[in-house]
């Protein structure tokens, strides 16, 4: 590339010198003789010329130039010095750097970019200064374990950020599964997240507060902090988080950033800074903490995730991504939804499906939305035996809508229910719901349920 700048003294130079001087070659246009020796004396094309003066640009060699810089302070000047580029060079690219909001040149001139110059340094600076900072950081992380084991503590229902950030800190420390494991009190349940853990092949074992410090193993929490934990957790190591900051808690390392949408942000810059490009598995699991905790990039994002975020797009495995989000239904539970339908019969609009023993238990709530794509059904209503637990969904299109209400008042008593007016959900016991009902199947669910919906309809009428 060849750039002209256009420049009132030898500030731009010297900035650019340690920039972009390998890959641009630069002239420099200033106003006297002087500054242009000068700045052939440190190593830079300069020559010198009276700005303002259509003669100094016909000296030089435009059509060779792909890109003019026209770095003056005064809008006025900036303003005469664009016209006067113009008018040698009607396809001439120009970026005019300006120091004011206002910027200089004639706006309706589409080659001509204008840059406001603080945000240019300012991010030119901060993200320097950042580096230096996650460098620190980074080797601090990394002195705190010595050849200890690590529990890597992750919250009750481990997410893809928590899950990603975890990965990343294991990488940093160079360490492996036996020796850093992930840990939580509880379980992944949501089926996106499960089906992360068995595409990207990771392990998370469940632990109980006892065993976190078993033979003087350390503890780091990432996208968690320690109140966070009804227990005391005993000597924590590092908290890594992006929550807001909760009561005081100790640890011997803590970097919390609340303005971060997610702690997988965080673990990219630590990457960055220390030079260790993520593998393909890392990049994917960090891409996809930051695309679902910040709702692709829509909720609580800033420059930091959006920048993480296309650092790793490149690297990590979309295909993998768009599979993880789509988790593939179960051949014995879409057996299970085909007996069911076969059988389904209409009653008032509702339609009432026991699908029996499944799988997963979002299989439940997604038939009961299918269900409302049936002609004639205002009402969707399907149960399963989750493992123990009969969970109930119920969908609903119809004009009056209590869902949620209808939900509470047969089962809430025996489980936990509760929903909107269109969309509800009960889970109970089996033995519970044995007790109450003496069996689990589509009778004693529709018998239930439609006195319930048919008096709400009676009684509220058609609006
Ligand atoms: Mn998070």
């Amino acid at each position: 590339m060849q750039y002209l700048a256009i420049c009132e003294d030898d500030l731009l130079f010297h900035l650019l010198r340690n920039v972009a001087s390998k890959q641009a070659d630069v002239l420099y246009l200033v106003p006297d003789g002087s500054l242009a020796k000068r700045i052939k004396r440190e190593g830079g094309k300069a020559r010198g010329g009276d700005l303002l003066k259509a003669d100094t640009y016909k000296r030089i060699r435009l059509h060779h130039v792909d890109q003019a810089i026209v770095f003056v302070r005064d809008a006025g000047l900036q303003r005469e010095i664009c016209k006067l580029l113009r008018n040698r060079d009607a396809n001439l690219f120009i970026v005019a750097l300006t120091a004011n909001g206002n910027g200089a040149g004639d706006s309706s001139d589409p080659l001509l970019r204008k840059l406001q110059l603080p945000d240019v340094f300012e991010e030119f600076c901060s993200s320097q200064l950042l580096d230096t900072v996650n460098r620190k950081k980074v080797e601090r992380i990394r002195s705190l374990f010595g050849e200890r084991k690590v529990h890597i503590l992750l919250q009750h229902d481990p997410d893809p950020d928590a899950i990603g950030s975890a990965l990343a800190l294991r990488e940093l420390l160079g360490r492996n599964r036996p020796t850093t494991p992930m840990v939580t009190f509880g379980e992944v349940t949501r089926p996106e997240n499960l089906a992360m853990i068995k595409l990207l092949d990771i392990q998370i074992d469940r632990i109980t507060p006892d065993e976190l410090h078993k033979d003087g193993a350390r503890l780091a929490l990432v996208d968690v902090q320690p109140p966070y934990f009804e227990q005391p957790l005993g000597r924590v190591d590092l908290v890594v988080d992006h929550h807001p900051k909760r009561t005081n808690f100790k640890a011997r390392f803590a970097d919390l950033r609340t303005a971060y949408g997610a702690t997988s942000t965080i673990f990219t810059e630590y990457l960055r800074a220390a030079g260790m490009e993520p593998t393909q598995r890392l990049a994917t699991a960090l891409l996809y903490g930051i695309k679902t905790d910040t709702l692709f990039l829509e909720r609580g994002s800033n420059l930091a995730d959006l920048s993480a975020f296309s650092y790793l797009y490149p690297l990590a495995n979309k295909a993998m991504i768009a599979r993880i989000e789509r988790p593939a239904l179960p051949r014995e539970d879409l057996e299970a939804l085909g007996r069911a339908l076969s059988r389904l019969q209409l009653d008032n609009g509702v339609a009432v499906i026991h699908m029996g023993e499944i799988n997963r238990e979002d299989v439940i709530p997604q038939m009961a939305e299918f269900c409302l794509q049936i002609e004639g059904v205002e009402w969707g209503v399907v149960s399963g035996l989750v493992k123990d637990r009969v969970v109930i969904s119920v969908r609903n299109v119809g004009y009056v809508k209590s869902a949620g209400e209808i939900m509470k008042k047969l089962y809430d008593d025996i489980g936990s229910a509760g929903g909107h007016r269109a969309m509800a959900k009960a889970v109970v016991p089996l033995d519970r719901f044995i007790e109450k009902y003496g069996e689990v199947s589509e009778k004693v669910i529709r018998d239930a349920v439609i006195p319930e919906i048919v008096e709400r309809e009676q009684t509220n009428g058609r609006e």
